[in-house]
């Protein structure tokens, strides 16, 4: 195993460990299992992955005080999976290998089970053992991602500019926001919880700025062959071809190696990479 997958697994048992008691207590009962289906449905768990290494750039020791931070970031990407999903979204039948949650429910089930991911995250991040003024932060800084200044504000030029786009660069300014503002904010998150000084949140913020993006190049190299169809979302690769966008992903991917050098952080290094060069 390598060093990365070590400190991985060992991390994501611990996340595990934390996120398992959520949404067992329901009224009706049934509502549970939609919640839960789509939070422990295989989730590569990449932002929730970022607030504990980002954390831990910055302080030695448990990083108990950051797990609700980082369930917290899992959860708001949860919820956003599964509205982007909805038939007046997307409309995908299937996730991950498996039937979307309004598939395997219904749709007002999944309208609410999403906005029980989304609230219950809100929840889960006041109840940290970390000081009042840094869990207002926190708060701050998952609210402005998640919200009309991040994802939301970014899914809904998505909504609306849609196969208009034919600009990189508009592309880009939609993309770090839809997805790039949630890594970003993954990283920033675990630096302030750990007490990160102005330099070290300035790094932070510099790798999660080139790591979001460079997330969704990935995945649009990825995705690929949609970018063939014409009637495909917009994509880096339709607009820059394959081997440009793959490119890219490196480039950034090593922009955020040098972010995290000089952290002093090996396993920010190796996730840079991961993220950029990723098969799943
Ligand atoms: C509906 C408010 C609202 C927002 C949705 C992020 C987003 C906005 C939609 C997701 C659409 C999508 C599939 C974008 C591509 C990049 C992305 C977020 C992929 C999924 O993230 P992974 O690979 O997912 O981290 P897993 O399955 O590992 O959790």
């Amino acid at each position: 195993m390598s060093v990365l997958e070590t400190w991985t697994s060992a991390r994501l048992a611990l996340l595990d460990g934390y996120m398992h008691p959520l949404f067992t207590d329901a009224w009706p009962p049934s509502f549970a299992d939609p919640c839960r289906y789509p939070l422990f449905g295989g989730g590569k768990r990449i932002r929730p992955l970022l607030v504990l290494a980002a954390f831990e750039a910055v302080r030695d020791g448990s990083p108990d005080a950051v797990l609700p931070a980082a369930a917290a970031v899992e959860l708001v990407h949860t919820y956003s999976l599964v509205h982007d999903d909805l038939p007046c979204m997307d409309d995908d039948d299937e996730r991950r290998g498996r039937p979307t949650v309004h598939r395997a429910f219904d749709e007002a089930t999944a309208v609410l089970a999403g906005d029980a991911l989304l609230t219950e995250a809100f929840r889960v991040l006041a109840t940290a053992p970390l000081p009042a003024d840094v869990r207002i932060h926190l708060v701050e800084e998952l609210a402005t991602a998640a919200g009309y200044l991040g994802m939301v504000g970014g899914q809904a030029a998505d909504v609306t500019l849609g196969a208009s786009i034919h600009d990189p660069a508009v592309l880009e300014r939609l993309h770090r926001l839809k997805t790039g503002a949630l890594l970003r904010a993954s990283v920033r998150m675990g630096g302030r919880a750990a007490g990160a000084t102005v330099q070290q949140l300035d790094a932070l913020t510099a790798y999660g700025d080139h790591v979001g993006l460079a997330f969704q190049l990935a995945d649009d190299v990825l995705d690929a062959d949609e970018a063939e169809d014409d009637d495909g979302p917009p994509s880096f690769v339709r607009l820059l071809g394959v081997d440009a966008t793959r490119a890219r992903a490196i480039e950034l991917a090593e922009r955020a190696v040098d972010a995290a050098r000089t952290l002093e952080s090996p396993v920010l290094e190796a996730l840079a990479r991961r993220i950029a060069d990723r098969d799943v």
